[in-house]
């Protein structure tokens, strides 16, 4: 069985990190097919949201530890050059919404995977840990940046530097993520929601996915003139004319993300 599968249904890319045995802990193989299966999903017209998650009991507890202290492994110098950087750029520039569904515990590399997803969701019994400083390292993956962006300088602080276990329930409190459901309503909660994404304008949450990534380092006035361009290319969009022409005739929309 393969440690990334991917499976496409109604228009949903489903990704599953599948080392449940290691709590979907990242190896090598594990790292470059997660990187290839969401350069499947990008590509792919039919996929119009992505549904990341993990096999098992966890989401993933991040780097494989075992493959660290292999003479035969990766080296510290390669593994987030090889690994980490591009599965979190490639989350972000991919143009479609990307849920992670984390269903259990999401550590190290695998928190802050989860965190830089457009729409994170968790059961219940969930729970994020920014594992890194007790084993004597920081927070990677984009957990530097995107921690204080999400939950705000202090409560990011205290989380990075204590490593201390986040609940679903805490994290949803603090904005950390966006929802959290009863674990028996889960499964069935996140794919509807992922759903309804992949139903809805593609190319526009493409674009709105492209401002949000620019407004952490762009001016006021620099985000007003990227909107502009961009509310041009979606007012381009068939899905644009469907909407309106949809509204105009009471009917719901159907849109092709087109
Ligand atoms: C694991 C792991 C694991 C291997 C559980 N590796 N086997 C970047 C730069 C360069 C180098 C390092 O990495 C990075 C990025 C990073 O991600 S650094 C952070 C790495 N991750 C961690 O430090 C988390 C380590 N894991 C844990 O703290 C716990 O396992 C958590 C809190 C995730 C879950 O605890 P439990 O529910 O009590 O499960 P467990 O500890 O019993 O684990 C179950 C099995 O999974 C166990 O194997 P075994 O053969 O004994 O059943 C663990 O050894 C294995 N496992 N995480 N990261």
């Amino acid at each position: 069985m393969s440690t990334v599968t991917l499976e496409i249904r109604d228009h949903i890319g489903f990704v599953t990190l599948n080392r449940p045995e290691k709590l979907n802990s990242f190896n090598r193989e594990m790292a470059l097919l997660l990187q290839n299966r969401l350069d499947e999903c990008a590509s792919l017209h039919e996929v119009r949201a992505v549904y990341l998650t993990g096999a098992g009991r966890a989401f993933s507890a991040g780097q494989d530890l075992s493959e660290i202290v292999d003479p035969e492994g990766p080296g510290m110098e390669k593994v987030l050059i090889e690994y980490y950087n591009p599965i979190v750029t490639r989350i972000r520039n991919l143009p479609k919404p990307v849920v992670a569904a984390v269903g259990g515990v999401a550590a190290g590399a695998g928190a802050n995977i989860a965190l830089c997803c457009d729409i994170v969701l968790a059961s219940k019994s969930a729970s994020f840990i920014q594992a890194f400083s007790k084993i004597g390292l920081i927070p990677d993956s984009g957990g530097t940046w995107f921690l204080p962006r999400l939950v705000g300088w202090q409560k990011a602080a205290g989380i990075a530097m204590l490593g201390d276990k986040v609940s679903a329930t805490e994290a949803e409190k603090m904005g950390m993520i966006y929802k959290v459901y009863e674990d028996e309503e889960f499964a069935g909660a996140s794919r509807a929601l992922a759903a309804v994404l992949a139903q809805m304008p593609t190319r526009a949450l493409a674009f709105t996915k492209h401002a949000f990534n620019y407004s952490a380092g762009n001016s006021l006035e620099e985000q007003l003139i990227l909107e502009d361009d961009l509310q041009q290319k979606a007012a381009l969009t068939k899905d644009h004319a469907e909407g309106v022409k949809a509204f105009l005739e009471k009917r719901a929309p159907l849109y092709k993300g087109e």
